[in-house]
């Protein structure tokens, strides 16, 4: 498949793995990248010597490009830019804030730079700030969202900038790839799926949790913080929910979800976890390699992009 994004990061298939915190790790991010997408390892809320062996590991196990994805939220963003500088990542990622002021650094070491956007406000601001493409993600997502849907935000976006857009939020098959095409991305990431893929290395009970959800099963929290998180329904959501409703203050609700993401991914603690996960889940119902993944949705999405005037007996003329 040949896109503005495929020809821009050198690879063969228009999909980037999501930079997951705690979940993308350099053997989800290399067996991505090898199977011919952009693989992610994610900066999370890790310290930048983390992120450094990480990266290190990810380079002795694939030479196809792979990224980091960096979260502003984390104190040591800063730091963990410089090390992409340092270790001379090819590309780099931003999520959960406004990413303007690294923008010029990277730009100068050759880096690309793609911001996760949720409005067509900060996709414009990004965009004048010299971003080389954007990932638009809908509230469908899992994790940290904005408030608007992936089939309204991406064409809005599109409208609004002139560099390339890749969808997120929403899809984990070849129709959503397509359907995203059609609305005008170059691309789609996809962070779902690839949970429960063979080569990521997450506590099976996560896997079994997405494996098992339902289309109504995740619920998000947070959104009176100003930090809106979707993750599957379980006792410890239910618990925030119960503690937005008896208005307790956005600083000691922040405090109860500190360490929750590991206790999903590394201790598989099904009842204190936070297991981050989209909408599209009620889909994800194997385990799969991140080539089977790859292949099986780029086939799909060819096949219906190919056949478009003749799918299920739609016609135009
Ligand atoms: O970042 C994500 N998803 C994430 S980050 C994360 S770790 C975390 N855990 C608990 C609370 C908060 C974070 C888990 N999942 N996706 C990309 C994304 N970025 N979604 C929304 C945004 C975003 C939001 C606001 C990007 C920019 C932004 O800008 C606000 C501003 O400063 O202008």
């Amino acid at each position: 498949m040949k896109t503005k994004l495929t020809q821009m990061l050198g690879i063969e298939y228009p999909i980037i793995q999501g930079g997951m915190a705690w979940v993308a790790n350099a053997q989800l991010a290399a067996a991505v990248s090898n199977a011919g997408g952009l693989g992610l390892i994610a900066g999370g809320a890790a310290p930048a010597d983390v992120v450094r062996a990480e990266i290190q590991k990810t380079k002795q196990l694939t030479d196809k490009p792979f990224g980091v994805n960096v979260m502003l939220m984390n104190p040591n963003a800063e730091e963990i830019i410089r090390v992409c500088i340092e270790e001379q990542v090819k590309v780099v990622t931003t999520g959960a804030g406004n990413p303007n002021k690294y923008i010029p650094m990277l730009k100068e070491a050759g880096i690309k730079v793609i911001p996760v956007v949720p409005s067509v406000a900060l996709a414009k601001r990004v965009a004048r700030a010299g971003a080389d493409a954007l990932i638009v993600e809908g509230c469908e997502a899992g994790g940290h969202i904005g408030e608007i849907t992936t089939i309204c935000l991406v064409p809005q976006v599109v409208d609004a900038v002139e560099i390339p857009v890749i969808a997120a939020g929403g899809i984990a098959d070849g129709r959503g790839m397509a359907a995203v095409i059609v609305l005008g991305a170059e691309g789609v990431q996809i962070g779902t799926r690839f949970l429960t893929a063979k080569e990521c290395t997450i506590h099976q009970n996560y896997k079994d949790m997405v494996l098992k959800a339902k289309d109504t099963d995740s619920a998000v929290t947070g959104k009176y913080t100003g930090h809106p998180v979707r993750s599957v329904k379980n006792k410890f959501t239910k618990k925030l929910i119960e503690m937005e409703k008896s208005h307790i203050s956005p600083e000691e609700f922040e405090e109860l979800s500190v360490g929750s993401l590991r206790k999903a991914v590394i201790d598989g603690n099904v009842d204190e976890g936070s297991f981050m996960a989209g909408q599209i889940a009620g889909m994800v119902n194997k385990e799969e390699s991140c080539q089977e993944i790859i292949t099986s949705i780029t086939t799909e999405a060819q096949t219906i992009i190919k056949n478009f005037q003749q799918i299920r007996g739609i016609l135009f003329d």
